[in-house]
């Protein structure tokens, strides 16, 4: 008898946390990452890269767990990542989609499952070293100490901070920037910077259904965003190197849509009230 009714208070209390409004908190609080930081990388053919990018940032002095958002790249990189995961099953993670769809879609799909594990500082990091993932702890300063809420970093705070890219290229990024802020008013130097890291608040608040653009352009409309609904964006000096191995995915289309992206961007603001969703 004294069993039936403990086996009975066990299902009430189940049934009671389960109708609670704190339930998702409660499995948040108890189930939470061990670490608060996540770093997001997509990845389409960087077979020369990801084994040493992974490696490199799981030997940080701070814990970082790392998602990878892989493109069925036909070199074989999920298979790389898939090895390294039974080294570091806790810390390393893959999503696999069916085939190439951008960096911006890539980015979204991992903000979600970000949101959804509950980590608090969400980066974004390319996988051909031109971010040097030592600089993952000065963005992490920024936002967990400093009180950003956005942290970028930044080539262009202290003259041009690139190493190895032709002239032409130095000045095309360079000249893009001042475009991007002439258009938009943002105070920002390096508008297309692709090294950030976003408090989870700052992705909770985005309608990221919305975000509409998937090259440079995504970059942008990240930080217009976010700076619309009045976060803090902070730029963090780095220096960005030119990849050594792999190939690039920067293509004409993707410089034609931040060109008009940011100009569409600008004009929808202008009709637009930007509001935090969460
Ligand atoms: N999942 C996914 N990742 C992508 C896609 N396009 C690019 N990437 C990744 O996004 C990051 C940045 O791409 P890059 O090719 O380095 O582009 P970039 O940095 O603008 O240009 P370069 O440095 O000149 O190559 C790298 O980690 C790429 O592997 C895509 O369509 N899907
Ligand atoms: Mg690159």
């Amino acid at each position: 008898m004294s069993r039936l009714y403990l086996s009975y208070c066990t299902i009430q209390h189940f049934y009671r946390l389960l109708r609670s409004n704190s339930t998702l908190d409660y499995l948040r609080t108890n189930f939470a990452p061990v670490t608060d930081s996540l770093v997001i990388i997509p990845t389409y053919k960087e077979k020369e890269n990801i084994e040493r990018i992974i490696r490199k940032v799981f030997s940080l002095e701070k814990d970082f767990h790392i998602l990878i958002v892989e493109d069925n790249s036909p070199d074989g990189t999920a298979d790389i990542v898939k090895r390294l995961m039974k080294e570091f099953p806790e810390q390393l993670f893959i999503e696999e989609r069916k085939g190439k769809l951008g960096l911006g879609t890539a980015y979204i799909h991992g903000f979600k499952w970000a949101l959804n594990k509950g980590y608090q500082y969400i980066f974004e990091m390319d996988a051909d070293f031109s971010h040097n993932p030592e600089d993952l702890l000065r963005l992490y300063d920024a936002c967990a100490n400093q009180g950003a809420d956005v942290a970028i970093g930044s080539r262009y705070i202290k003259g041009v901070n690139v190493v190895n890219w032709p002239m032409g290229r130095i000045l095309m990024s360079y000249f893009a920037s001042v475009y991007v802020r002439m258009v938009t008013r943002m105070k920002i130097q390096d508008t297309t910077a692709g090294f950030k890291c976003y408090r989870d608040e700052v992705l909770k608040a985005i309608e990221l259904d919305k975000i509409k653009f998937t090259g440079y352009a995504f970059q942008i409309e990240m930080k217009f965003t976010a700076w619309k609904l009045g976060f803090k964006l902070k730029e963090v000096d780095i220096i960005f190197t030119d990849r050594t191995e792999g190939e690039s995915k920067m293509n004409k289309s993707i410089f034609k849509e931040a060109i008009f992206g940011v100009m569409e961007l600008r004009w929808r603001s202008l009709f637009k009230k930007y509001k935090r969703v969460a």
